[in-house]
Order: C-alpha cells, then structure tokens, then sequence
C-alpha cells in the first residue's frame, strides 16, 4: 500500500464527519477516505540503492530486515537505515538552504544558513527513530484485525549517533516569547497527496516544552552529512517520540503563540477506532516499549545444538529494565543477558541462549520490560490505522534436523 495513512473504514469516516473541522485540511480529508491506492512493486523516490538482503520495499518508504542487524554494532549504518517518506527524498544544495524561523512567537525572526547552524555550539546523542506504524501488519497476522496502512513488520525502527544544534540555541537567538506554545517545523519535500487531496507539506508541531527538552536539529548521522534520504542538510530529531516528528529536510519552522494544527496531528497520528473517542485520542508522542530478534522472519535453525539469539529492545519511556524469552508459547519466560550501553532515547541489545529439542515450527517470543515498569502485554488494543503495536511479537522460526 503506497499511502501509510489513508483510511477505508466507514466507521472511522463517521467519526470524522462528527469532528469539529478546526482545520481546513479536515473537511478536505473527508472527501479523501475511501479509496485506497495500492502501489506497484519496489521502492520510488529513494536515492540510496535498496539491498533485498537488508530492506524490505514499502512504497515510497523501506524497512530493514532485522538480520541485517546481527553484524553491526549499537548503530545502524546510514545504508541499512529504514526509509519512511510520504513522497520522494528532495535534492538540496546546503550553500543555498536556508532555514526560516517565523511566527508570533519570535521577537527577531530570521534565518541560519547551513555554514550558520554548523557553528553553532552542537551536540551529539545515540537516538533511535521509529514510526508510529512499525509493526502495523500484526495487527493483522497475530490478531486478526484488518487495518489500514504500510504493512511494516518491525524493521521501522533505526538508531543512529546524531549531531546537531539544540533547536532550543535557533529558537533562543531568534527571541522565542515567553508565550509561546507550539513549533512546526515544515520539510522541503514536495507536497503530499492524498487521493487527489493536497494536504501540503510535511509539518506537524511540537510544544515549547519539547522542542527546549531535548530536541535537535541534526545534520550528521553516524559521523557522516546526513544522507539524502534520511533529510540532508537538516532534520529534527525528537526524541522518545514517533518517528513522524523528526521533520526531514527542514526549511522553516513557524513558533506561535496560539496552539497550531496540521493534518499530522488532527487527522493522521491519532488513535481512531472502538476503544477511542469519535474525535481520537490526543495527538501521539511517547512510543511503547518494544523488542526484536536479529533473526531472519522464518529463520531456520538447527535442533539440539546451542544457538546464541540476539535481539534488541527498546521503549519511548526510557531506558530497558529486563528482556525474557519464551520458547513454549508463553508458558515459561527466560531472562535474557542484557549486553553493551542501554541508552533510554535509543536501545539496549540483548542474547540468549536456546538448545531447540524438536524439530518443526516454533514461534520465538521476547518481552521486554522498561525502567517505568511497562511491559510488553500479548495483545495490543486495536486503532484504525495500526499505530504503535507493541504487544510480544511471535516470530516464526523452524527447526530442522542437522
Ligand atoms: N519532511 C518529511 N519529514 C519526515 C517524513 C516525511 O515524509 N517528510 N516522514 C516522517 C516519518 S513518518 C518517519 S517514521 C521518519 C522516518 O525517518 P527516516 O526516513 O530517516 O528513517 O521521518 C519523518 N520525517
Ligand atoms: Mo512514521
């Protein structure tokens, strides 16, 4: 499916009639559900090559094969990085960008040129990225529930060592007001459309109170410029929060006084469905707690030898506590060896060991557990367009004779 967000459901289109058009794009976006388009094989608008070995094609965006991950280190190397983009990666010329800050809530608007932010006192953090839809497609396979959506497994999710400027330095030298209350950064890719429906560019915002926490405005990832796809010469990095809001290829960042709104956080990014109000729930931040294998989806591996597994957990809420695995569906949990830093914004690996008696299918479970306490649970409550699942996810392997 090209488009992640469209949705088809008659129910959630009534829950949308019954919505308060704050924004223009509301009423826009009611003519807009319905038809979802269906794309065609392979990946479009990705300027970096795409290995059928480390990513798997979704459209205009890529997810990584988590095998990819069992021979690198903590960081995900800029080639093997997931890919998620509403249109097509721009090409930008850093000696004539420019990045705007404007708004009611600046006293001196202005702008910083690429040479300008580099200058800039900058910092470096391990942070990881995911989209609010990765693991969008168990919903369907370990729940049976139909929604709409890029049927990510879990490879939408990477983390990178970022450097940049603390968006709080920009947002300081062009006199932020003590009234402000939202930012929205804006990217330079072309307009989205949806169904026929312009719903501009990609821009949501972010309160003051984020944007001074802890945001940055990166332009390297992994030591090196950022690569075209993941938002040369600028992008945010939000950390702990869905993927969505580290706006790539930054070109303006309007900071106002009064709340702002943008199709990304009224009609797309909300829980709509059953267990949510007809207006959605509130605009999603925090992702959950979350783990994967690096092993191949039906990986096959040899009965009564010692393997040694190795996964990768990670949660919005902070650092990782504790991972357990279950070989029997559930019914015994085994603490895993957590290994290496564990950073709370990026991940925490993990191994165990597993000496497989029986030949056949089995399913793999991890569950991880985050220094809040939360916990992975088995289920994860359904919403119209499959964001944030994070139940324990049942990964099909088969154990073969050797
Ligand atoms: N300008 C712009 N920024 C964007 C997007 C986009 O399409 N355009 N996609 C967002 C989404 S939904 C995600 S999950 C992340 C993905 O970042 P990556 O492609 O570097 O992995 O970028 C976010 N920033
Ligand atoms: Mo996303």
């Amino acid at each position: 499916m090209l488009h992640e967000d469209l949705n088809d459901e008659a129910g959630h289109q009534r829950a949308r009639a019954e919505r308060p058009a704050g924004d223009r794009c509301d009423r826009l976006r009611l003519a807009a559900v319905g038809g979802e388009p269906v794309s065609g094989e392979g990946t479009r608008g990705i300027v970096k090559p795409l290995l059928p070995e480390t990513f798997i094609a979704h459209g205009t965006s890529a997810e990584m094969r988590w095998e990819a991950m069992r021979d690198v280190g903590y960081h995900v190397p800029n080639d093997r990085f997931f890919v998620r983009s509403h249109t097509s990666t721009p090409i930008i010329d850093a000696a004539t960008w420019r990045l705007e800050l404007h708004g009611t809530g600046l006293r001196n608007p202005r702008s910083f040129g690429y040479k300008e932010l580099l200058e800039l006192p900058a910092v470096t953090m391990d942070v990881a990225i995911e989209c609010a839809g990765n693991g969008r497609s168990l919903f369907a396979t370990q729940q049976g529930q139909k929604v709409s959506g890029t049927p990510w497994r879990l490879g939408g999710i990477g983390v990178a060592r970022w450097r940049g400027v603390p968006l709080a330095t920009v947002l300081e030298r062009a006199g932020l007001t003590p009234d402000a209350v939202d930012v929205m950064p804006r990217g330079l890719d072309p307009d989205y459309v949806a169904d026929g429906i312009n719903l501009g560019r990609v821009r949501r915002p972010i309160p003051v109170s984020k944007a001074l926490r802890d945001v940055i405005l990166a332009y390297e990832m992994n030591d090196r410029p950022l690569p075209p796809d993941h938002g040369y010469p600028v992008r945010l990095v939000v950390p702990s929060w869905i993927g969505l809001a580290s706006i790539k290829w930054v070109g303006d960042i309007e900071v106002s006084t009064s709340p702002l709104t943008s199709p990304w956080n009224t009609e797309l990014y909300r829980m709509f469905g059953a267990a949510y109000p007809p207006e959605g729930s509130a605009p999603l931040t925090v992702r959950g707690v979350r783990s994967a294998f690096e092993l191949p989806w039906e990986a096959r591996l040899i009965a009564r030898r010692t393997h040694l597994l190795y996964g990768r957990a990670w949660s919005g809420n902070g650092r990782i506590a504790g991972v357990e695995v279950s070989f029997d569906d559930g019914v015994t949990w085994h603490r895993a060896q957590l290994q290496g830093p564990q950073i709370g914004p990026a991940w925490t690996r993990w191994h165990i060991t597993w000496n497989p008696p029986q030949t056949g299918p089995h399913v793999l479970l991890a569950r991880a557990t985050d220094e809040t306490g939360a916990v992975q649970q088995m289920r994860t409550t359904p919403n119209d367009h499959g964001y944030l699942f994070d139940a324990v996810v049942r990964h099909p392997v088969t154990v073969v004779s050797g």
